[in-house]
């Protein structure tokens, strides 16, 4: 028996002695009984799976994983319109759990509980700053090129916030909402510090903003005096460190194995306001920022800052950056607005996709350095490639073995090609076949990933399409379609289509990376939560004038307090903790009328404040099914008018 089963079998046998209820039922009841670890802990090699469905590849029968088998990849999904992160295991594409951030979550009382109301940020009356939000992109901390399995970080684009998940927890534990900034998109963690080389892992997140605005943002008409931000916020701290002015705008984000340069892809170099105007020209640009040269002009001094914002903004723009040995910022030109910029896993190479234009654009970091150190007279010659893709290339992946995959919108494709065969062709080999294959998908591709495709430990075994059409590929559900990820086999020469899977809009990027990197824990320890009431011998109502609060525990299938008694206009602050400390023993707290809900988790503390403002008798009551007496398990509160 493994330890985690040891524990559910343990936990089962003491509930059921104290409740008089059968092991076996109890398991049932609480869900527990399917959590036999039958995955070996390392993927499972694609050739020589079972074949199934005749794919030809002998690959496909890895997608489906038998009742109780556990997937080998976890994959961190942007949730996109409802604002939280989903993670999905892999190669099965089951959804594993959703991770509220920026909106409400009426299962674990996200945006209910005072805890979560802090981290999501209040208005001076104590309800939330916002309720909606708009995530793409989700990425995770790195140590020594690889995930280290701390943190992973999701953007809000339109309110301009950053948020951070514990991945040890599953939980995400600050936001930050970016100052003087609009249309947050991008966000890429760095993989080390560009200066002191004992830091081999993130400790900053590249964030940039897509809509540029006046500084300070008077209302001001004339586009030619709007800014875009480019910010970087602290890993560990969530503040923002600093920002640099840029021309034109910023879209997606990559960052150098080194840590020494940071670079944004621009559509609107134009700074236009209208579509038209954004396309006017022929060529755009890849924006490469130098790290370790911004931090030294923040040291010196050398910043402005903005409005009430104290975080100290450099001066990246052109005009100010023309001398390459002091330049803070490159503007290297790239084809007619680009979208996705990504670093390939062999750290050499920034890939920028054409959208407008069919081409993609190889990028050498090398050389981009060289260009700062004034070894490199011309910046475009950082350019090693420029090739013909098909129409409207995105975003790219890679396989590890030198390939890269970019998604085609127009084409509604995904096309494979080979970078150094790129190199090749454009050096003028024209014999070179950089093109290696083409699958058609369905329909609409945006963002594409492989399986540890941004890392140096990029495997080439699975690739995730993100297609914004799904058109005839699920039952009709009305007018809204939902979105088509699709899981492609890399393993071979040729790419193999083995699922579709119906996504909720909008949820655009994610990440996948193998179940190793990740040791989430399952139980809390009292000490994270400084509310924690220890014994149930604390708990009771402590009134002081007006304020009451209400401590309490949880332990199935009762609350400490069968019931407690409050006066009409009382303000209540309810903590309560769950002093069961089993593993999936989550109860939850709901008070009918109060728009209250929330769980607590093993040994977690969470609290609540409402005004008592309705007399009357109201059965406070265990949402979450916790045990056979579940439904037993309340708590009459009652308001004395
Ligand atoms: S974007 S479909 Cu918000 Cu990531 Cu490219
Ligand atoms: Cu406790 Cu249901
Ligand atoms: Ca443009």
């Amino acid at each position: 028996m493994t330890k985690q089963n040891a524990s559910h079998a343990a936990a089962a046998a003491g509930l059921g002695r104290r409740r008089f209820i059968n092991t076996a039922a109890l398991a049932g009841l609480a869900g527990i009984a399917a959590c036999t670890d039958k995955a070996t802990g390392t993927a499972t090699p694609l050739a020589g799976s079972a074949p199934a469905g005749g794919a030809g590849h002998g690959a496909a029968g890895a997608v489906h994983l038998k009742p109780g088998e556990l997937d080998t990849y976890y994959g961190l999904w942007s949730g996109g319109h409802t604002g939280d992160m989903r993670v999905l295991g892999l190669p099965s594409g089951r959804e594993i759990t959703r991770i509220p951030c920026f909106v409400p979550d009426a299962l674990v009382g996200w945006g209910v509980t005072n805890e979560s109301k802090q981290v999501m940020g209040t208005k001076a009356d104590g309800s939330l700053k916002y309720t909606v939000a708009d995530t793409h992109h989700t990425h995770a901390s790195y140590k020594d090129g690889n995930y280290d399995g701390r943190y992973a970080w999701i953007n809000d684009k339109i309110n301009s916030r950053i948020a951070r998940i514990r991945l040890d927890h599953f939980v995400c534990d600050k936001i930050t909402e970016l100052p003087n900034v609009q249309g947050f998109h991008g966000i890429f963690p760095d993989k080390r510090d560009p200066v002191d080389p004992a830091i081999n892992y993130t400790t900053r997140v590249f964030c940039g903003a897509e809509f540029s605005i006046p500084l300070p943002n008077s209302g001001s008409e004339d586009t030619g005096k709007y800014h875009s931000l480019f910010s970087c916020v602290d890993a560990e701290s969530m503040e923002v460190r600093w920002q640099v002015l840029i021309d034109g705008n910023c879209d997606l984000t990559a960052t150098s194995y080194d840590g020494k340069l940071a670079a944004t892809n621009q559509y609107n170099t134009e700074m236009g306001a209208k579509y038209e105007d954004m396309m006017s020209s022929e060529r755009d640009a890849c924006l490469f920022f130098n790290v370790a040269r911004i931090e030294a002009a923040v040291k010196a001094g050398k910043f402005k800052t903005y409005g009430d914002s104290k975080v100290p903004v450099v001066d990246g723009t052109l005009a100010a950056n023309k001398d390459a040995k002091s330049a803070l910022t490159a503007y290297v030109s790239v084809p007619k607005n680009p979208h996705g910029v990504n670093a390939s896993p062999d750290q050499k190479y920034f890939i920028c996709a054409g959208k407008l234009s069919p081409t993609g654009t190889v990028i050498e970091l090398a050389k981009v350095l060289d260009w700062f150190d004034g070894k490199l007279e011309k910046l475009d010659d950082a350019i090693v490639a420029e090739v013909e893709l098909g129409l409207g290339p995105l975003h790219t992946a890679f396989d590890g073995r030198g390939n890269a995959y970019t998604t085609l919108f127009l084409d509604s494709q995904v096309v494979k090609w080979n970078v150094e065969k790129a190199i090749a062709f454009h050096k003028g080999d024209k014999s070179a076949k950089y093109v290696v294959d083409r699958i058609d998908v369905q329909y609409q591709p945006g963002h594409v990933n492989a399986s540890q495709s941004e890392t140096i430990a990029a495997d080439g075994k699975y690739l995730a399409v993100g297609c914004k059409f799904s058109k005839d590929r699920f039952l009709p559900v009305g007018p809204l379609h939902p979105e088509n990820e699709q899981l492609i086999d890399i393993s071979g020469e040729k790419m193999v289509l083995l699922a579709d899977h119906p996504v909720r809009g909008e949820p655009h990027d994610f990440i996948i990376f193998k179940r190793e990197l990740l040791r989430p824990k399952q139980v809390y320890a009292l000490d994270d939560f400084p509310l924690a009431i220890k014994d149930p011998k604390e708990s009771g109502v402590l009134r002081n004038g007006k304020k009451v609060t209400i401590k309490m525990t949880s332990q199935a299938p009762a609350f400490s307090l069968r019931e407690f008694k409050l006066k009409r206009g009382d303000e209540v602050t309810l903590i309560l903790t769950n002093l069961d400390k089993i593993e999936d023993l989550t109860h939850g707290f709901a008070i009918p009328k109060y728009n209250v809900n929330f769980i607590v988790n093993p040994l977690e503390t969470a609290s609540v404040t409402f005004v008592a403002d309705k007399p009357g008798v109201f059965w406070c009551y265990c949402t979450h099914f916790c045990h056979a007496l579940h439904l037993e398990m309340r708590s009459r509160m009652i308001v004395e008018a």
